[in-house]
């Protein structure tokens, strides 16, 4: 680190030192306006609107839509970009034919502005009024929406919105913050204003729809007749892997950049964004960057969530139990690649059914080699985190549906056991990790009482049965799905492989494609 210390930071003054083959931004920024305000300003949404916003501004010279960045939570983003006038870079890595990691490095101008909820909680309803404001984005992650997981209704008694209903004028929600902004929004100008949900979630969209009015609906129902009438909330899917920025990544970009860069972000190159075109105040012309402005974003969703995020959650939580600390060391493993291409082509496919101009078997084997990206070092222990949040709309969905169309589902029912046995806080050689979860105290005690369940059962076989039954009675995740006797036998046995021969016993010993 000693090296990077020395050098200078990245910052406007010393840009034009950086090495030629680094884009750096081609606009003077000096003329952006701040038109969009992004909650949860981390790698995510640094590694996708603001990099297509940064090309569409480029391409365009389009400059009213610059992004003023929020960290809901911690200051960290801020304590880092601040000192580089919002500047950062963002290496795109994978690996050349031979095999060997390689990076293209760009330095992203587009972010004009961060603020820290917790520090300032006035100023972000008074940043969703400003006139200049035309779109207020979202990445605040699954939990970032206080909504039950398994029905997505406003959490009236989550502690954050608790708060936001009793503390008007210091809301620490999103849904809060966002409500509080658009009723000054209202009594000013009357402007209305576009809110786009960047998460993984289905319809979000439609989503953070339900949730601001229902929380509108709670503190002033006229509020929520405005709107309900004049605002849009366009639906989307992005799919970019960005794992979690290491000190590694900052010193080997800052080492590239001649820069010392504090927080860059690492993704893989592959990019695709979908959103529903229904923006009430303008938008930029991301289509110029690659993004799909369509009519509706629910395919692209369904076939993501299903397939991208289903197959990373179930492969996160076998390769925690069994010790594989990245994604890609886990393809490398042939029971686990073997298992995600069992699990897309027999299970997921047909249950997701065709999607119109998508190939599905050339949209798995493509994912199989994102995953094998070997520059990204994905951790799995990131991926497992917030299961609770997940798991509904990832695997708990084709569940669903392979059970009412009467087909059988092992390998989802794998991916459920997986996450139940990591959810026992230890992996296969008795390492502990701590379970990074919102609802991580409930699930704890969702885990012991269906450890004491087991307990009294006669046979191996009926311990399990016991077991999974008391943990799916957890209806926050589980809802209806539950009660199924079917469901409930389906997990119990792979539980109970996982239990006997480990995760990647269990996967190599799962019996043959059925006929
Ligand atoms: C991952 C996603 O951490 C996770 O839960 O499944 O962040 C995934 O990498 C992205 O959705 C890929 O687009």
């Amino acid at each position: 680190m000693e090296l990077v210390n020395a050098m200078h930071r990245l910052s406007p003054e010393h840009l034009q030192s950086v090495p030629p083959q680094v884009r750096t931004p081609a606009y003077d920024r000096g003329q952006l306006q701040p038109g969009i305000v992004h909650l949860g300003i981390g790698a995510f949404a640094r590694a996708h609107l603001a990099a297509v916003n940064e090309e569409a501004i480029e391409q365009t010279g389009e400059h009213r839509f610059g992004i003023t960045g929020v960290s809901m939570r911690s200051s960290e983003t801020s304590d880092a970009l601040v000192p580089q006038s919002g500047l950062y870079t963002l290496a795109l890595r994978d690996a050349d034919a031979e095999g060997k990691a390689r990076q293209d490095l760009r330095v992203i101008g587009n972010l004009v502005g961060l603020r820290v909820t917790p520090q300032d909680a006035a100023a972000l309803p008074r940043l969703i009024a400003a006139e200049a404001t035309r779109i207020v984005s979202l990445t605040v992650t699954e939990k970032g929406y206080c909504r039950d997981p398994a029905t997505g209704a406003l959490l009236l008694d989550h502690a954050d919105i608790a708060h936001d209903l009793a503390h008007p004028a210091v809301p620490r929600s999103a849904i809060g913050a966002i409500v509080r902004g658009l009723e000054q929004r209202h009594h000013g100008a009357g402007v209305p204003l576009t809110l786009m949900s960047l998460d993984n979630l289905p319809s979000n969209g439609d989503l953070l729809r339900s949730l601001v009015l229902a929380f509108a609906q709670e503190c002033n129902p006229p509020l929520a007749a405005w709107i309900d009438r004049e605002c849009t909330f366009p639906n989307s899917m992005v799919d970019r892997i960005v794992p979690r920025t290491s000190d590694a990544d900052r010193e080997a970009i800052s080492a590239a950049l001649g820069l010392q860069d504090q927080w860059p972000v690492v993704a893989e190159p592959f990019l695709q964004w979908a959103v529903e075109d229904r923006f009430v105040c303008g938008r930029p012309r991301w289509e110029v960057a690659g993004v799909q402005l369509v009519d509706s974003a629910r395919p692209f969703e369904r076939l993501k969530l299903r397939m991208v995020n289903a197959t990373h959650s179930a492969l996160a939580y076998l390769s925690v139990i069994a010790g594989l600390p990245t994604v890609d060391a886990a393809m490398a493993s042939a029971p686990m690649r073997t298992y995600i291409q069992r699990l897309t082509q027999e299970e997921i496919i047909p249950a997701l059914g065709a999607i119109p101009g998508v190939d599905l078997p050339a949209f798995a084997a493509a994912m199989a080699s994102r995953f094998a990206n070997p520059a990204l070092a994905h951790q799995t222990q990131q991926i497992a985190m917030d299961g609770s949040q997940k798991l509904p709309q990832r695997i708990l969905v084709s569940i669903t549906d392979r059970l009412e169309q009467g087909t059988p589902f092992p390998l989802l029912a794998m991916a459920v056991a997986a996450w139940l046995r990591y959810l026992e806080g230890a992996d296969e050689k008795g390492a502990a990790y701590r379970i990074n979860d919102p609802l991580a105290a409930a699930l704890a005690q969702q885990v012991a009482a269906a450890g004491e369940s087991a307990l009294a059962a006669g046979s191996p076989e009926a311990a399990e049965q016991a077991r999974v039954a008391s943990f799916v009675s957890y209806t926050p995740v589980f809802g209806a799905l539950g009660d199924s006797t079917q469901f409930i036998s389906a997990v119990a046995a792979q539980s109970l492989a996982l239990r006997r021969r480990g995760a990647l016993g269990a996967l190599a010993a799962l019996p043959g494609p059925r006929a």
